[in-house]
């Protein structure tokens, strides 16, 4: 197939890039390195040097593997880009990464916010009119979030609900709630994307994903050249990679208020397969097609106990620190998430154990001396914004109050 790669030089878009190209695909990226500023803006880095997106695909291409064409644009800024690579390259399928992906960013201020639903908004929008324009029929397979939902206190299910008023039957979409105004903006996505469905006959799928964690994949293998942008700080870094990387370097983990909050989660090896079942198995023609994508939920104490006890078993004494939310969010609540589409389609799931949390110690531990300690406590706070000044963050001591359990 033809697949075209919005983001492709993320987290999970560059490895998403070589899993398909490695199966025999065309595939090309596209991205505007944005993230890439993003962190130097914060002062934050991925563990492990992470070499320009060209150079990824050169080293990709010596390997022998089926080249991967790179694209360098702003599919927000740059209303025309998407209309020449959808009329040229002719997808037939978009996997739609390119967006500004953490919430701490977009709750820092009010630039931040203006600007990350701006960029995702707009950015999915020039999508949408692309495919309208140069090929109606291609598949878009569009990175939603499990955040989109909240925490109700009924049951979450894939996308849509069946509700009853008053007598009458209808099937809606689920009511979303967000916890930040990076969930926010995928919110609207979806609106605009079953709208899309319904007014164009466009082939969606809104892949809600959870909290992903690790760095590994067949194709990146051993290979530093190839290897993605795995964040720890408090801005980029998602909850488990941060408490791997802060008991290697034996600082307390840092959960958040109480840590009863619960989320699902999965491997980064897991978002590559379900993309792939997606991609594989496309959405009708008018069809906005969601996908609960994670495969185990966990609160945050039984993740930091978990690293605990796995730090335990290589010899390494781990505690746990609670400290204030920075956050609004319920950390008392329900939560049981419908995910069985994928599971149908035929993933099977990598499952958090001590193997997977040891090899990620192992990574953590190797490219310890590259590890910024004053990244990593948090220094946005939900109600104010950022608690430290931008400028000489490294040294800067966050103001947010840490209490012992
Ligand atoms: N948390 C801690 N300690 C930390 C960091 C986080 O207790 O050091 C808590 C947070 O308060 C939250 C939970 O862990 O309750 C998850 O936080 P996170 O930062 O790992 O994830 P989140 O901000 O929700 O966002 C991440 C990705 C985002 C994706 C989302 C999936 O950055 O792109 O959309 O996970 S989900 O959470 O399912 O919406």
């Amino acid at each position: 197939m033809r697949i075209c790669i919005l983001g492709g030089d993320g987290y999970l878009g560059w490895p998403t890039a070589m899993y398909f190209s490695a199966r025999g695909h065309e595939v090309m990226v596209v991205d505007n390195m944005a993230k890439r500023g993003w962190e130097a803006e914060i002062g934050a880095k991925p563990l492990e040097h992470v070499p320009a997106l060209k150079e990824r695909a050169r080293r990709w291409k010596q390997k022998k593997f089926q080249p991967i064409e790179v694209v360098i644009g702003n599919i927000a800024d740059d209303g025309q880009l998407m209309n020449g690579i959808c009329h040229d390259f002719r997808p037939e399928a978009i996997i739609h990464y390119g967006e500004q992906p953490s919430a701490p960013y977009s709750m820092l201020n009010q630039e931040n916010a203006v600007y990350t639903q701006c960029n995702n908004v707009v950015g999915t929008l020039n999508v949408m009119f692309a495919m309208r324009e140069h090929c109606p029929q291609a598949h878009l397979v569009k990175l939603g979030t499990m955040g989109e939902y909240g925490t109700p206190n009924i049951d979450i299910e894939e996308g849509w609900l069946d509700v009853t008023h008053n007598g009458r039957k209808d099937r809606v979409l689920y009511p979303k709630k967000p916890h930040s105004l990076y969930h926010l903006s995928k919110v609207h996505d979806s609106h605009n994307l079953e709208f899309a469905s319904r007014m164009w006959d466009f082939r969606v799928t809104d892949l809600n994903q959870g909290v992903v964690y690790g760095s590994d994949t067949d194709e990146i293998g051993n290979d530093p050249e190839l290897c993605t942008s795995f964040h720890y700080d408090d801005v980029f870094g998602t909850v488990l990679n941060r408490f791997v990387v802060q008991a290697a370097i034996g600082m307390p983990l840092t959960v958040y208020g109480s840590g009863k909050q619960i989320r699902g989660y999965l491997n980064i090896r897991d978002t590559l397969r379900c993309v792939e079942l997606a991609v594989t198995n496309p959405a009708g023609r008018g069809e906005f097609r969601v996908f609960n994508q994670f495969t185990e939920q966990f609160s945050v104490m039984e993740l930091a106990q978990r690293v605990r006890e796995s730090a335990a078993i290589n010899g390494m004494k781990v505690e746990i620190q609670h400290l204030r939310n920075p956050r609004v969010e319920q950390e008392e609540h329900y939560y049981h998430a419908a995910h069985s589409s994928l599971s149908s389609l035929g993933l099977e799931p990598h499952l958090l154990n001590h193997e997977v949390i040891g090899q990620m110690l192992e990574k953590a531990m190797k490219t310890a001396n590259r590890i910024n300690e004053a990244s990593i406590l948090p220094k946005v706070d939900w109600k104010q914004g950022w608690q430290a000044p931008v400028t000489g963050l490294s040294t800067a001591v966050p103001r947010l109050q840490a209490v012992r359990a």
